[in-house]
């Protein structure tokens, strides 16, 4: 019989946001125990990665001191990793990343790329686990004033290889880096679809991509006006199954159920190629 090659998939990473105050689900997993289950079910659900954050990058979102951050995301960590969970950490603090390492975590998830704090990457080179470095201009508070591009792919792209110079300074071993465009951040939707569209371009740095879409705002022009946030669940699914056409490295997403139906769609088609 002859054998069918597999359809590559990006790896779905659930999110587990344990914090009051995030866009979407803030206050919801912010109790320890309802973190932990949440982060088991995301995984029952299909989720390859939970990437837990104690820090809501919300537009606008107030910073929280990374001690407080410790204190909602390290148990729900080392709970989730030993029940044999794979854990991300969403932080831009190389103090949490390293506690987060100690207690289980596989994976540094870092919205600011290296650019919050001067210690990421000696954390990262020492730890030695998986990067995700995320394109971003500034914090929360005054990141919708510095959406200016002069062509926002090449400009993601110029600061983004930048980043990885930098990184390489420090000792990183680039097959652990994971680049991603940072959609949302510093970003309108115009700069939004024009990340998606031409991912191509960003791959062609030789990198794994991530790509974060899930729920977030420039989305909600396609639902109904003040329908809630759970309503873009199904065109976050969509950019899934984009993504993957794209040969992405992972979606990062809220519900993991209606990206997997999406991702089975894409991998059934692939298949029905020669
Ligand atoms: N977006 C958010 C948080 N963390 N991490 C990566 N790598 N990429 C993203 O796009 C990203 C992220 C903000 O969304 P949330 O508040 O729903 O977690």
């Amino acid at each position: 019989m002859r054998r069918r090659p597999q359809v590559p998939v990006p790896r779905v990473m659930g999110i587990l946001n344990v914090t009051p105050d995030s866009f979407s689900d803030g206050g919801k997993y912010e109790h320890v125990d309802r973190a932990i289950a949440r982060g088991i079910e995301l995984r029952d659900q299909g989720a390859d990665v939970v990437d837990v954050g104690g820090e809501s990058t919300r537009p606008g979102a107030e910073r929280v001191p990374p001690a407080r951050e410790q204190e909602r995301v390290i148990p729900v960590i080392e709970a989730l990793a030993s029940e044999g969970v794979t854990v991300s950490i969403d932080t831009m603090n190389s103090v949490t990343a390293l506690a987060a390492a100690q207690a289980g975590a596989s994976i540094i998830n870092d919205v600011s790329g290296g650019l919050a704090d001067p210690e990421m990457y000696r954390t990262v080179a020492e730890t030695d686990l998986v990067y995700i470095a995320m394109h971003w201009r500034g914090h929360s508070t005054e990141m919708a004033n510095l959406a200016h591009y002069g062509d926002v792919v090449v400009d993601v792209r110029t600061e983004l290889k930048d980043r990885l110079a930098e990184m390489m300074v420090w000792g990183i071993n680039p097959d652990r880096v994971v680049l991603d465009p940072g959609l949302g951040f510093a970003k309108s939707a115009r700069h939004n679809w024009a990340l998606l569209a031409r991912m191509d371009e960003l791959s062609s740095l030789g990198y794994p991509i991530l790509i974060g879409a899930s729920r977030k705002r420039f989305l909600s022009k396609l639902s109904p006006t003040d329908a809630p946030t759970t309503d873009r669940d199904l065109a976050t699914a969509v950019i899934s199954t984009i993504a993957a056409q794209a040969g992405a490295w992972g979606v990062r997403v809220h519900d993991v159920p209606s990206t997997q139906v999406a991702l089975s769609v894409y991998t059934a088609m692939e298949k029905g190629k020669k």
